[in-house]
């Protein structure tokens, strides 16, 4: 069966230009791994905004809210967590756990930071909830539903134990009423986030469905723009494109190449004899036989109504006018379609050899000459121009 599509010849190597050092630094800091580079460059962003909420705890320190002892232990902590993760991540370590992102480690590490915060933070400590709510929604981008609720649960828990404990050693600073308060405000955060955690869920999947259905679409679309309906040959715009690429290389100095174009004789007459539909079995047993009998690497197309287009590379040894020669002598030994046992398929086919440089269609022209040529020498012939 000939082929349709061919490799394009490869280009002259590139050499890449200097990246700058801070795309090296970069690759340095984020790894050149794309998942890695993902998983890190999220930590990182997390790490950014911990380090500005503890600026901010810095701050309260000087004012007096906190003590300033405390936003040390934090920030300890904090630089404890950021190092174990970034390591652990940074060495490929990550990638032996069941979810290399770290996500729900890093959460719920998170949270217990938070939790601590919140023990230690004295007058300042009903702004630890916007931070764990914070912590949750970079969560949702990251864990799935399922985990996210785990996260959720550990949060209320450990939330609702250090501030039992708050209430109990600390009242002045943490009275119980506003204890429970604030403990119902954090679960019901939670149980909002969970919730809103599978809607995202279920919207990313969507999204995800819709995607893989328009790749379909547009490959089947690609495919039926590319492709002649009845006979399944590529269509004349793919051979336009096939002859511009086979032109292009050849001006690359890859190999020469004849353009044929074959009409079938009298076809006229088989409509009008048989029917329109005999005429179009006709056209599909011709388009099969000429598959079966080109050469691997001719290429033919349907070019219009009863003529078809075909690209013969030149392949040493042989002649690229043989396969054409081969089909003439197969079709005459072979009914025209199952339905018209009797009746044989000749054909007319004007060669023309592409020479250096020319505009494609000057070749095509000249096998349309030579196709003229042939059916005025008395059809069922080929002519090369
Ligand atoms: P010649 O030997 O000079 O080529 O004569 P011809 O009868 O083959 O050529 P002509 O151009 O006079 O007629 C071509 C016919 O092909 C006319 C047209 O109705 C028919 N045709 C074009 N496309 C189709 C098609 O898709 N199906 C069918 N059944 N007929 C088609
Ligand atoms: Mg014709
Ligand atoms: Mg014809």
């Amino acid at each position: 069966m000939p082929t349709t599509v061919a490799a394009p010849a490869p280009l002259a190597p590139q050499s890449d230009p200097d990246p700058g050092w801070l795309a090296r630094l970069g690759d340095a800091v984020l790894t050149t791994d794309s998942r890695q580079r993902r998983t890190l460059g999220l930590l990182l962003l997390a790490a950014l905004v911990s380090a500005t909420v503890m600026l901010l705890l810095g701050y309260a320190a000087l004012i007096g809210a906190t003590e300033a002892r405390h936003v040390g232990w934090l920030a300890a902590l904090f630089g404890g967590f950021m190092v174990g993760f970034y390591t652990t991540i940074r060495s490929g370590l990550n990638r032996r756990f069941r979810d290399p992102t770290l996500a729900l480690p890093q959460v719920i590490s998170a949270q217990t930071l938070i939790a601590a915060g919140y023990a230690m933070t004295g007058p300042v400590h009903g702004a630890s909830v916007i931070m764990l709510a914070l912590v949750m929604v970079f969560g949702m981008f990251s864990l799935r539903p399922a985990a996210l609720r785990v996260a959720s649960l550990y949060t209320v828990a450990v939330m609702g134990v250090v501030m039992y404990l708050c209430a109990r050693h600390q009242p002045a600073l943490y009275p119980a009423r506003l204890e429970l308060f604030n403990f119902t405000l954090t679960a019901i955060v939670m149980i909002a986030i969970s919730q809103l955690s599978g809607q995202l869920m279920n919207m990313r999947t969507r999204v995800k469905t819709q995607k893989i259905a328009l790749e379909q679409a547009l490959t089947h679309i690609k495919e039926m723009a590319a492709r002649d309906e009845l006979t399944g040959l590529p269509n004349r715009r793919r051979m336009m494109t096939l002859l511009q690429e086979h032109a292009t290389r050849h001006g690359r100095g890859g190999p020469r190449f004849h353009v044929c174009i074959i009409d079938l004789d009298h076809f006229k007459s088989i409509n009008d004899t048989y029917g329109h539909a005999a005429g179009d079995a006709v056209l599909r047993a011709f388009a099969t036989q000429a598959q079966q009998i080109l050469r691997n690497t001719d290429m033919i197309g349907r070019w219009g109504g009863e003529e078809f287009l075909l690209l013969l590379p030149e392949t040493p040894p042989g002649d690229p006018a043989l396969g054409v020669a081969r089909l003439r002598e197969a079709l005459a030994a072979m009914p025209a379609s199952p339905a018209l046992p009797d009746l044989r398929v000749r054909f007319s086919a004007g060669f023309a050899r592409y020479e250096d440089g020319e505009p494609i269609d000057q070749a095509i022209e000249r096998a349309d000459r030579a196709l003229y040529a042939a059916k005025s020498a008395g059809r069922n012939r080929s002519v090369v121009l």
